[in-house]
């Protein structure tokens, strides 16, 4: 096979062979150690980036503060026109940049497209709040006064991503940030560092265009050291961070230790209740791709399938059939449907997720496996399986990123389905299979689903950018992306403003000279 225009791919984006990965906008300083960037799909070196030192990263800092203060003063509307040229040339650059996702990655070519396509969505989303960022307004209890609110920028975001949704979680943050008028500070994932140098080209090119000063979209690489120079750094009021619930945790002590704020998107323990009254084509669609799709390394992908005892067989047959069915191999081709997982660590996970399964008591029904040969030289390739298993089990209770799907059964009503469901520490995503009005809205009750999302009959992963995306519980609680993420970039401020000539006290308190 050919190199799939990769090279012209690489040209396009101006990823090179070794990448400066700090960067200010027009200037480039790093002094770190290089990482190399190695393709799960074929093994092969895609391109090294240079990280970040603490002394680049203090450079960074002084940029970034200079340009806060000019771009904060901008009125918001002309912020969301500068972030409407950014999505247009999203559009533009749309192929290339999800062929690299795919390549750095390992996701399906399909799957790269829809990830820049959320790009291009928070764009046009951002850009429609540029005119908004509304405050309230409230009646004060004296006369001659009014009270409300506003919206202020808060500074210097910092960015921590994840390596399985390598671009589309940045523009999340930044597209918002940005109209708010505040300045990023992006540290990518050391596992797709070129998808990082991709978007901070594309990001400067816009900036410089418009005459706007450098330091509004930074990027700083390498591992959690490079990530702690931020979350230790009181010039940073917020940080937002995306990946594991251990990563998590550190994060937030550290940032709350300084009193900072944190934006926390951790991991995922998706459940799909499947009831009587499922419609088993649907549930199969649903939880074939919220399985199988992204290799199961998306945050929202479905880990559980909660059946009950009266349509347990059917269903299990009818996934059992579709999973015989998928290809797995080369992503970039769009005949198969699994692509492979990011590195040998996480396929040991995996391998290790599968033992754990059957020592505890589990029943394989769908083989996984490491696939080797022709098309699988990276190691990275494996098969998806299913397991039938138990909630209780310590392996069910963990987030493992890999295509494993467990299934449980339950008996009874809703609620019994529920209590499984919400049985796990995580609580981002979950989803009830069911034309049955009542269970649905027992789902959606308060009695309910715990997690910061909950579908009726569609799966677990695949949320659009026009709603909060989040969950609860050890997923840390916070919200991108639509509805009123965007508050969270902002400092709030109430004002009261007397235009009398007297000067009352609230709460009737005389205090007479
Ligand atoms: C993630 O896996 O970190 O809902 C984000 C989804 C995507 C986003 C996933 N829109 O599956």
């Amino acid at each position: 096979m050919t190199d799939f225009g990769i090279k012209e791919t690489l040209d396009i984006l101006g990823v090179k062979d070794v990448n400066d990965g700090t960067s200010t906008g027009q200037h480039n300083f790093s002094n770190g150690e290089v990482i190399e960037s190695y393709s799960p799909v074929d093994g092969k070196l895609i391109g090294k980036v240079k990280t970040t030192t603490k002394e680049d990263y203090d450079k960074v800092m002084k940029t970034a503060s200079a340009a806060f203060v000019s771009w904060r003063s901008k009125p918001a509307p002309l912020r969301g026109e500068i972030v409407r040229q950014f999505g247009e040339k999203l559009r533009e650059k749309k192929e290339a940049l999800g062929k690299l996702v795919s390549y750095e990655m390992g996701k399906s070519y399909q799957e790269g497209l829809g990830e820049v396509q959320e790009m291009i969505d928070i764009c046009d989303f951002a850009v429609g709040l540029s005119r908004q960022l509304h405050g309230l307004t409230m009646h004060s209890e004296r006369p001659g006064h009014r009270m409300y609110e506003q919206y202020h920028p808060l500074g210097i975001v910092g960015i921590i991503s994840a390596f399985n949704f390598p671009v589309a979680v940045w523009a999340w943050n930044t597209a918002l940030a940005w109209v708010c008028g505040d300045v990023c500070v992006w540290k990518p994932s050391e596992k797709t560092p070129l998808c990082g140098i991709a978007c901070q080209n594309i990001a400067a090119e816009v900036f410089a265009k418009n005459d706007l000063p450098e330091g509004i979209s930074c990027l700083i690489n390498g591992n959690y050291k490079v990530g702690e120079f931020m979350t230790k750094d009181t010039q940073i009021p917020l940080v937002s961070a995306t990946g594991s619930t251990r990563m998590g945790k550190i994060v937030a002590k550290e940032v709350a230790g300084r009193l900072g704020k944190t934006l926390l998107e951790l991991g995922g323990n998706n459940a799909i209740i499947v009831t009587p009254d499922a419609d088993i084509k649907m549930t199969v669609i649903g939880a074939v791709f919220g399985a199988v799709g992204t290799a199961g390394q998306r945050c929202t992908s479905t880990r559980r399938l909660i059946i009950h005892e009266s349509v347990y067989d059917k269903v299990k047959e009818a996934i059992v059939k579709a999973y015989k069915q998928l290809r797995i191999g080369n992503p970039l081709d769009e005949n198969n449907h699994v692509g492979p997982l990011i590195d040998k660590d996480a396929v040991n996970m995996y391998v290790n997720a599968l033992e754990r399964v059957v020592e505890e008591g589990g029943k394989i029904v769908v083989h996984g496996g490491v696939l080797y040969g022709d098309g699988y030289e990276s190691g990275c390739y494996v098969k998806p399986a299913i397991a039938e298993a138990k909630n209780s089990f310590e392996i069910v209770q963990h987030e493992t990123f890999a295509p494993v799907l467990y299934l449980l059964k339950y008996a009874g009503d809703v609620n019994n389905a529920l209590k499984i469901q919400n049985g796990v520490a995580q609580g981002l995503s979950s989803a009830i299979m069911t034309n049955n009005l009542r269970e649905a809205e027992a789902f959606l009750s308060v009695a309910g689903s715990d997690c910061g999302i909950a579908n009726v009959n569609i799966g677990t992963s695949g949320a659009e950018i026009g709603g909060a995306f989040g969950g609860e519980k050890e997923t840390g609680g916070g919200r991108e992306s639509g509805s009123d993420a965007w508050k969270v970039y902002m400092r709030r401020q109430t004002n009261t403003i007397n235009y009398t000539a007297d000067l009352p006290l609230a709460q009737g308190i005389k205090f007479d000279l």
